[in-house]
């Protein structure tokens, strides 16, 4: 279904929510939002089938639709896994179920078990990859680096982090410019202007992001042995953190 939810005009806009309504048309709106949505989608299964280890857990950590779960378990090869996806949208966690399992019955290396759960107070453990594909910038800012803690924590030695966020940057004039250039982006991808524009007022306060040099110090503080970005579009980058 296609994504029009801020196409007619509103002068009241609320707060942007993973309700019902958007959850109809995500598959649609993060594609034409994200740019490189669908390549960081591929990547994920990619590094699951180098990292994920025989016997362990994976998570999708704020999975919506379980698009990072579905294409690690396409690409696992290790065997005996399972793949922990969590979201704390009831309605994403609904859609999810029927996505979940068609791909459960296609694919055997690693199973899909979801959770409509909170991912700062979820149990991790035994953990060969977890995936916060752009997650982390819903939650409070206090409230990150004690998640990535956690994260670091249940990971496994070898095993890797992806994180995946829309970012901002400490240079004013290249954080309008990128801005500008994104907003572009998605009326290239058939956003009327006035859409952006309520979008992104849906959006404020909702979505702080942060600058990727604040993740990267923050990842390495945490004991992270490596963080290396590996897919960066103006303002949404991804990064791979080992640990
Ligand atoms: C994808 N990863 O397609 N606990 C659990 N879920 C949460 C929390 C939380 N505390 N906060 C937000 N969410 C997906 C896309 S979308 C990104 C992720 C976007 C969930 C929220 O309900 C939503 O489904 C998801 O995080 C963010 O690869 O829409 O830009």
């Amino acid at each position: 279904m296609k994504d029009n939810i801020f196409a007619s005009k509103n002068s009241n806009i609320t707060k942007f929510a993973f309700d019902e309504k958007v959850t109809s048309v995500f598959s649609d709106m993060i594609k034409r939002s994200v740019p490189g949505y669908e390549n960081v989608i591929l990547m994920i299964g990619l590094l699951a089938e180098r990292f994920v280890k025989d016997n362990t857990n994976c998570y999708d950590l704020g999975c919506s639709l379980g698009a990072s779960a579905i294409s690690m378990q396409k690409y696992i090869t290790a065997k005996n896994c399972h793949i922990h996806a969590i979201d704390t949208s009831e309605p994403m966690i609904n859609k999810a179920t029927e996505l979940v399992s068609i791909a459960n019955e296609e694919y055997h290396n690693a199973k899909i078990e979801l959770h409509c759960k909170d991912i700062t107070n979820f149990r991790y453990e035994n953990a060969s990859m977890m995936v916060l594909n752009f997650t982390l910038q819903f939650l409070e800012l206090e409230q990150r680096r004690a998640m990535l803690e956690k994260i670091y924590a249940s990971l496994n030695k070898g095993g890797c982090l992806v994180l995946s966020e829309k970012i901002t940057f400490n240079d004013k004039e290249t954080n309008e410019l990128f801005i500008d250039i994104y907003h572009k982006f998605k009326m290239h991808n058939g956003y009327s202007e006035m859409e952006v524009s309520q979008k992104r007022n849906a959006l404020e306060n909702v979505l702080i992001p942060e600058t990727l040099q604040t993740h990267k110090e923050r990842l390495l503080d945490i004991g992270f042995e490596k963080v290396e970005l590996w897919f960066q579009c103006f303002n949404f980058m991804s990064i791979v953190a080992f640990k």
